[in-house]
């Protein structure tokens, strides 16, 4: 397992889960001379910077890029792959599909996360998880061209009502042969949805491709009250090998937050 932490450059996510929100040049630096092995990237959109411009910093500071986050499509231009405009559900598509190509040539995956909207008014539940499936066929075909998978974040019932939890994550990938597609367990999410976080990774097994490491509360691991041993068996039993990214929020401060993640990895992983 690898470590990463969250840089954002969304001004709109300002109270969001991310550690170090400072110009891509700092927030690389500090992320190396912590110690992570690499950077999960929440961007405006795939032209905010150009991939030869991170794949120096990334060289520079010997970390990979984990991931890369989608939900400014979101944040900034209210778009989703389940919209009723057919209109929006095609720009949403083609935000995602930008930032597929552009972390698919840093070797990264890309993430689906508030992007999947919601089902409701106009949309039945039906209709919302047929346009997310074909989105995600579609979606899954274009990384696979790159050579990584796409990865997609049930989320809790706050912020979706499509799927919560990841059994039903994987169901959806199983019944709908949905290939190249992962699951990302935010163990913040699964701490509201899940019955047991570790029963649901292990569960879930093979289709966990990312992990948000973070506690119950949002913040770094340790400042919550989530069970850690039982959940770090469980990536260990399934043969887990990507990445504990913190999506946290930067409390008390950043700095703090991305000592204590890696202190909490460190205290398992030798
Ligand atoms: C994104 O990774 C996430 O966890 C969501 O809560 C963002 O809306
Ligand atoms: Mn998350």
């Amino acid at each position: 397992m690898k470590t990463a932490v969250t840089l954002s450059q969304v001004p709109e996510a300002a109270a969001g889960p991310f550690v170090f929100r400072q110009p891509l040049p700092e927030a690389f630096a500090v992320a190396a001379e912590l110690g992570f092995d690499a950077v999960e990237l929440f961007l405006p959109s795939a032209d905010f910077v150009t991939v030869e411009e991170i794949r120096e910093l990334a060289a520079r500071h010997h970390l990979q890029i984990a991931a890369v986050g989608t939900g400014a499509g979101m944040l900034r231009h209210g778009l989703s792959l389940t919209d009723p405009s057919a209109e929006k559900r095609q720009a949403a598509l083609d935000f995602i599909l930008a930032l597929v190509d552009f972390g698919g040539q840093l070797g990264a995956p890309a993430i689906l996360g508030s992007m999947q909207g919601k089902w409701g008014g106009d949309v039945t539940r039906e209709q919302a998880l047929d346009w997310l499936a074909e989105a995600l066929h579609t979606i899954g075909q274009a990384a696979a061209k790159h050579g990584v998978p796409f990865i997609y974040e049930p989320l809790n019932r706050y912020e979706t009502n499509l799927i919560n939890r990841l059994a039903d994550g994987a169901r959806f990938i199983e019944s709908r042969s949905l290939s190249n597609i992962v699951l990302l367990a935010d163990l913040f999410h699964m701490n509201i949805e899940e019955v047991s976080i570790a029963q649901a990774l292990i569960e879930a097994g093979p289709h966990v491709g990312h992990v948000h490491w973070a506690d119950s509360n949002r913040q770094a691991m340790g400042f919550g009250h989530t069970p850690t041993t039982s959940i770090v068996a469980a990536l260990r039993e399934i043969g887990f090998q990507g990445y504990l990214s913190a999506e946290i929020l930067p409390l008390p401060d950043a700095e703090t937050a991305a000592r204590q993640t890696l202190s909490s990895i460190r205290s398992f992983l030798p």
